[in-house]
Parts: C-alpha cells; sequence; structure tokens
C-alpha cells in the first residue's frame, strides 16, 4: 500500500442523526380508564460538528475515516417519555482546516482558534408526542409528528497550514537543508528538485523557550500561480505565514541566475494572492560554499537593494544572524509594543 504522509485536501461524507418520532399513546390505569394522552416527543438527533484541535496537525485520521455519522434519535415514549438525545459527532482537526461544500464549492468557514466549533451538518429536531396535541375540543388527539431528516452533506476540507515562518525557494534550493538545520524537523534532503513533495512544519526553539514554527514548502518555479510544477495547491500554504525566508541558490548553474530567481517568486506571490506582497521577509543566499557564490551574490547586490544573509545551510554556516533577525521580528517588536501599550495604559490609570 501507498503509504500516505500527508494530507491537506480530503472529501468528509457527512451524516447527522435523525430526530426521533412523537409517539401516540394514552394513560391507561386501573383507576383512571381515561387518562387522556401521554406520547413523549421524539428526542433530537446529534449533529456533526468540526472542533479545532491544536494536537492535530493533518487531515489524515480523517482521510482514513472518511464517513462520519452521528446517531439517530431516540422515539418518544408513553407516559410522558421524551426520545432520548442522540450525542453530536465531533471530529477534531487541525487548525487551519476549511470546509467547503463539495456540491457547491461554497466556503463554509474555517477553524483556527483552539476549540472553535463549526457544525457542519444539523441533527433532526425530535417530532411531537400526542399529548402537545390535546386541546379543549381535542381531548383523545391521535396526532404526533415525526421527527426531521438529520442533515447530510460531502465537504471537501483543505488544510492551510498554520506556520510563523514559511521558506519560499526554487526546488533544490536547500530549503530543506535549512529547515532540518534550524528546528529538529527531518525533511528529506536530495540533489534533485522537487524533493519535497508535501509540505513539512518544524518547530525552531530558542534558548529562552521562545518558539516559531517554520513551514518548508515545495519548491516554487514560475508559473506556479497558473499549476506549473507543484503549483499553487502549495501557494496557498504560503498564504498563512506571518513571514517568509526566500532562500536562494547562490551557487547556481549556468542556467540558473539567482538574482532573475528571487524577482520571479516574488512576482508569483504577488500574482497569487496580493497580500503576499505586504508579508515581511529575509533572503538568504544559500550555498555560499559554491563555486559560483561570490559572483552571484555581487550580481545581487547590485541588480537588488535587499538585505541578504550569507549562509551555508549544509556546514550549518551563518544561520545565527537568521535567527537573530526573526528574533527580534517576532519576540522583540511584540514586547516593544506590548510594553509600550502596558505604560499607556499605566497613564490613564
Ligand atoms: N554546497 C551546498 N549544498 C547544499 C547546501 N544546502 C543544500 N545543499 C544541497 O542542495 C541539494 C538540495 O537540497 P534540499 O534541501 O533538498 O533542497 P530543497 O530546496 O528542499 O529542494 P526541493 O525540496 O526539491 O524543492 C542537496 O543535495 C543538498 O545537500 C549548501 O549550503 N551548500
Ligand atoms: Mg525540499
Amino acid at each position: 500500500m501507498k503509504h500516505v504522509v500527508f494530507k491537506d485536501r480530503i472529501k468528509l461524507y457527512a451524516r447527522a442523526g435523525n430526530g426521533g418520532n412523537g409517539c401516540v399513546s394514552f394513560r391507561r390505569e386501573k383507576f383512571l380508564p381515561k387518562g387522556g394522552p401521554d406520547g413523549g416527543d421524539g428526542g433530537h438527533g446529534g449533529s456533526v460538528i468540526l472542533k479545532c484541535d491544536f494536537n492535530e496537525d493533518s487531515l489524515l485520521p480523517l482521510y482514513y475515516k472518511p464517513h462520519q455519522k452521528a446517531r439517530h434519535a431516540g422515539h418518544g415514549e408513553g407516559g410522558d417519555r421524551h426520545g432520548k438525545n442522540s450525542e453530536d459527532c465531533i471530529i477534531n482537526v487541525a487548525p487551519g482546516t476549511v470546509v467547503f461544500d463539495a456540491e457547491t464549492d461554497e466556503c463554509l468557514g474555517e477553524l483556527v482558534k483552539e476549540g472553535e466549533e463549526l457544525v457542519i451538518c444539523k441533527g433532526g429536531h425530535g417530532g411531537l408526542g400526542n399529548c402537545r396535541f390535546k386541546s379543549s375540543t381535542n381531548q383523545a388527539p391521535r396526532e404526533f409528528s415525526e421527527g426531521t431528516k438529520g442533515e447530510e452533506k460531502v465537504f471537501w476540507l483543505e488544510l492551510k497550514l498554520m506556520a510563523d515562518v514559511g521558506l519560499v525557494g526554487y526546488p533544490n534550493a536547500g530549503k530543506s537543508t535549512l529547515l532540518s538545520q534550524l528546528t529538529h524537523a527531518h525533511p528529506k534532503i536530495a540533489p534533485y528538485p522537487f524533493t519535497t513533495i508535501n509540505p513539512i512544519v518544524g518547530t525552531m526553539e530558542y534558548e529562552n523557550f521562545s518558539r516559531l514554527k517554520i513551514a518548508d514548502i515545495p519548491g516554487l518555479i514560475e508559473g506556479a500561480h497558473e499549476g506549473v510544477g507543484l503549483g499553487h495547491q502549495f501557494l496557498r500554504h504560503i498564504e498563512r505565514s506571518r513571514f517568509i525566508i526566500f532562500v536562494l541558490d547562490m551557487a547556481g548553474t549556468d542556467e540558473r541566475n539567482p538574482t532573475d530567481d528571487f524577482l520571479h517568486l516574488k512576482e508569483e506571490l504577488r500574482l497569487h494572492l496580493e497580500t503576499l506582497s505586504c508579508t515581511p521577509y529575509l533572503v538568504v543566499a544559500n550555498k555560499m560554499d559554491g563555486p559560483l557564490a561570490d559572483e552571484n551574490l555581487k550580481e545581487f547586490k547590485a541588480r537588488t537593494d535587499e538585505n541578504i544573509y550569507e549562509i551555508s545551510a549544509a556546514l550549518g554556516e551563518g544561520l545565527e544572524p537568521v535567527k537573530e533577525h526573526l528574533y527580534k521580528h517576532f519576540f522583540e517588536t511584540k514586547r516593544i509594543v506590548e510594553e509600550a501599550a502596558e505604560l499607556e495604559n499605566a497613564d490613564e490609570d
């Protein structure tokens, strides 16, 4: 069997429970021969609910179990007994799960915060028992209503990874090597393009235990926004990154030019989604140990006014300044803003 490592789009068949029927019954006791109607209402059917759970990190469990059902409710009973409500079927999904109606393609919502819930199929309502139909003119009603059916639908669930930092670069630029140096993740590394075919997230930890999630996204090439290469199915993962690291292969070959690569990458992101142009980023010149690196770097500096970090991911060189940059961006800026807000609050008091 093919081993599935990561699933970021799956089909889900969900069915909520039906409501129970109302009951028709009359109270009959020894000294109460015409005790009146006592048929209870049907119970309510369980709904199918998606719940955001930070312990989940893929849609894989649902890939193996795509049919999810809530139980039907119990019918009402004599003696005015309410039918048993059935339990909701709660499905835990990873943060960043977006839900689409498979028929209409309508986006029904997304789950981002821990514990957040989305009811995707509503359970049926319980029907009414005959005692509900009793009136001054109808003392012995035989009417009841049936429970309504629970909703049944097919959905597409998509997972947009939620990482703090996304690594963006051409295939073979060394993104996975960089991820393996910065975090404890062990992505596959190989000297050919498109080694990484699924996004991988690793966690980088600083000495003071501050943590950042970094996503290694499969290599992008020109035309990716139109689906060329592994295409835009992965560009959507970058949408959520709060910061981007452009990884350039400075060792380059004759047919590759890292400066052109960089300009193309930025353009691809912009074409995919205009707001990606506003995501803060830094540029790393990888493979600075390579033969053409100095020459390529000189060209990059001449053609752009970008600040660039020189590294060799394979040798683990030049990584500290990159880590510091990220630390400043994520933690120090945040702290300064928080401190300023605190001071402001104190002044108001
Ligand atoms: N000389 C040198 N080689 C490197 C460096 N970093 C990565 N490589 C090599 O470049 C090749 C590609 O590295 P990967 O980390 O797999 O590249 P990638 O960007 O993840 O590639 P895809 O997943 O295919 O997009 C591997 O053979 C690495 O060993 C470096 O700093 N110097
Ligand atoms: Mg890779």
